[in-house]
Order: C-alpha cells, then sequence, then structure tokens
C-alpha cells in the first residue's frame, strides 16, 4: 500500500552539482502541501548501472538500508532521479517477492542494525505527480503559465522495466508530456525522443567520448525543432545533456546553448519563482535568451 508520507532520496548529483534542483523540489512540494522529510544518514542509492550490473549482492545491501531506514520512518521514498528510482524500486521488488535474497541482505544489514522488511513503496517524482496529484491540479495551481516549447527527455530507468513500472506504453509514452503540458509549456515531438541520453549504465565513466556521441545525436534531433529548452527527471541526464553541451563544445566544436531544466524547475517557474530561486542559473549552459524570455514573460502578467 502507497503512503502520503514521504522521505526524499536526493542521491548523489543533486548535493554535489545540482542543488537547484533540491530547492525547486521542495519549494514545489511544499506549495502541493505534500508531507515530506529528508531521507537521514541515506547512502547513494547505489548507482544501479555500476553496481546492480557488478556485484548484486552488495547493491541489495546498499539499497536495501536506505530502504529500511524508511520502513523506520513509515514513509514512502521519493526519488527525484530515475537512476535512483532504478535502483532503489528494483531492489525493493526483488527483496519482497525473493525470500532468499532478502534473507541474505538481512544478514549483511544485521551487522549495522538495519532490518529490511518490505513494508514500503518506492516513488519517482513523475509517477507521483501523475498519479498523486494528477495533472488537472497543478494546471489549476500554475500561477504563470509557461509559453515555452519544451523538448522532453523521459531518460531510460523511468519507463523500463515496463513490467515492474506499469506506466502504459515505453515507445510512446505520455504522462511526463501530460505534466510538462500542465504548465503551460508544449511538449514537442522530437525524432528518437526515447533515446539514452548517453551517460546510462556506466557509460558516461568508461567510455566519455562514446557517452558524447550518443548525446551529440539526441541534442542534434532537439535542436532540429523550434524549441526553447530539454526538460528531464533525471540529474544524471540532466548533467550529461547540460555539461555535456560545454565538453561537446570543448572536445568536437559543436555548438548547442540549449537551457536543461528539471521537471520541478519547470514546476517551480510556473508556480511564480525566479530561475535564480530555482538554480536554473547554476547550469553550465547559460543561455541569456531564455533567461530574457522568462523575465519579457513574468513582465507581462
Ligand atoms: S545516487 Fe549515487 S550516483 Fe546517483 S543520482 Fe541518481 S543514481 Fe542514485
Ligand atoms: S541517465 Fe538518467 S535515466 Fe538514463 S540510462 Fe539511458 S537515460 Fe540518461
Ligand atoms: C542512470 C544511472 S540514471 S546508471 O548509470 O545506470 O547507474
Amino acid at each position: 500500500m502507497s503512503s502520503d508520507k514521504l522521505s526524499i532520496f536526493l542521491g548523489c548529483i543533486i548535493p554535489n552539482r545540482y542543488p537547484g534542483i533540491e530547492k525547486a523540489t521542495k519549494i514545489c512540494l511544499d506549495k502541493l502541501g505534500v508531507d515530506w522529510v529528508d531521507l537521514p544518514e541515506a547512502s547513494c542509492c547505489p548507482a544501479p548501472g555500476v553496481f546492480r550490473s557488478f556485484d548484486k549482492i552488495t547493491w541489495l545491501a546498499i539499497a536495501g538500508r536506505n530502504i529500511a531506514i524508511s520502513e523506520e520512518l513509515g514513509r514512502d521514498i521519493l526519488t527525484i532521479c530515475n537512476g535512483c528510482y532504478g535502483s532503489l524500486a528494483d531492489a525493493n521488488y526483488e527483496l519482497k517477492n525473493n525470500e532468499k535474497s532478502k534473507k541474505d541482505t538481512n544478514l549483511h544489514l544485521e551487522e549495522v542494525n538495519k532490518q529490511f522488511r518490505g513494508t514500503i513503496e518506492i516513488r519517482h517524482i513523475i509517477e507521483y505527480l501523475y498519479k498523486e496529484t494528477g495533472s488537472d491540479k497543478i494546471r489549476e495551481m500554475v500561477e504563470k503559465p509557461l509559453k515555452l516549447n519544451v523538448a522532453l527527455h523521459y531518460g531510460c530507468h523511468l519507463v523500463k522495466p515496463s513490467k515492474e513500472r506499469k506506466m502504459g506504453s515505453i515507445e510512446k509514452p505520455l504522462f511526463f508530456d501530460d505534466l510538462i503540458e500542465a504548465t503551460g509549456a508544449t511538449s514537442i515531438d522530437y525524432p528518437d525522443k526515447m533515446e539514452c541520453c548517453g551517460a546510462g549504465g556506466g557509460v558516461r565513466s568508461a567510455l566519455h567520448d562514446d557517452a558524447l556521441e550518443i548525446t551529440n545525436h539526441k541534442l542534434s534531433q532537439i535542436k532540429s525543432k523550434d524549441i526553447d529548452c530539454i526538460v528531464n527527471a533525471c540529474p544524471f541526464c540532466h548533467m550529461q545533456l547540460d555539461s555535456g553541451q560545454i565538453e561537446l563544445g570543448e572536445k568536437f566544436g559543436v555548438e548547442y546553448n540549449i537551457p536543461v531544466l528539471h521537471y520541478t524547475q519547470l514546476l517551480g517557474l510556473a508556480f511564480g519563482y525566479t530561475p535564480a530561486e530555482i538554480g536554473i542559473d547554476l547550469n553550465y549552459v547559460k543561455n541569456q535568451g531564455f533567461f530574457e524570455k522568462l523575465e519579457d514573460a513574468s513582465n507581462k502578467k
């Protein structure tokens, strides 16, 4: 059973690289009246592409510990990253459905006085907003409808494995687009929209240039359309699509200059907060034209 009490799982990238996403998330959750606390003493989820792929036992022990802390609080975990969601939701599923995995993991957790019981759910902010809050309520609460053309990037772990995610079509999902349009923005279709950002699965760390090549392809498809910004719900995708533009410029001389926003930052703008209040100015890409467009729109209100 899902709970309306949540603990926020920040993961590693938001506190270290994009603190504006944390601020925007908390601003939006407060505005929506969600009951949240920070998940105390959380560690890395751990990242699915790097941990689960190499060492399943360690992956389950570390994820199980994070889950056990939130179980003690009686709160579902709210993730704001596709990778954290993938890791924690998949570990939760495994530990709830495989007695042996649960028993083995609990032997490790005993050493740190923790126990996985299987009493909570793992949520992702996008599926939470879509299913629990609903795009109609968000639309009603928007104070400054955004006149923006958005290239939406779902990222891989939000919709896959589809059997467990149960979010509809994985080739052409609609739930996230619906939340984008609730802010007044238009979600613009573009070729290969469901393509990976390039970073996931350890590719960014192991094969940096190959990751950038995928990013370059994705960005070129986006650039072929009339769009103002990219929106995502995964700080790892966010980092790849944002800092990747600087790296592509330096390494291969390709220029994009496309602003990248986490969905909570887009929602923060629609709730009337300034770009600085939701930390968009902390991005690597500084697109002055985009900031001016946002300012013009708020002056007209
Ligand atoms: S935690 Fe550590 S590397 Fe990261 S951001 Fe999301 S996936 Fe989980
Ligand atoms: S990072 Fe975030 S979810 Fe992932 S594997 Fe493919 S896409 Fe970008
Ligand atoms: C992707 C995380 S969000 S990982 O690279 O697959 O671990």
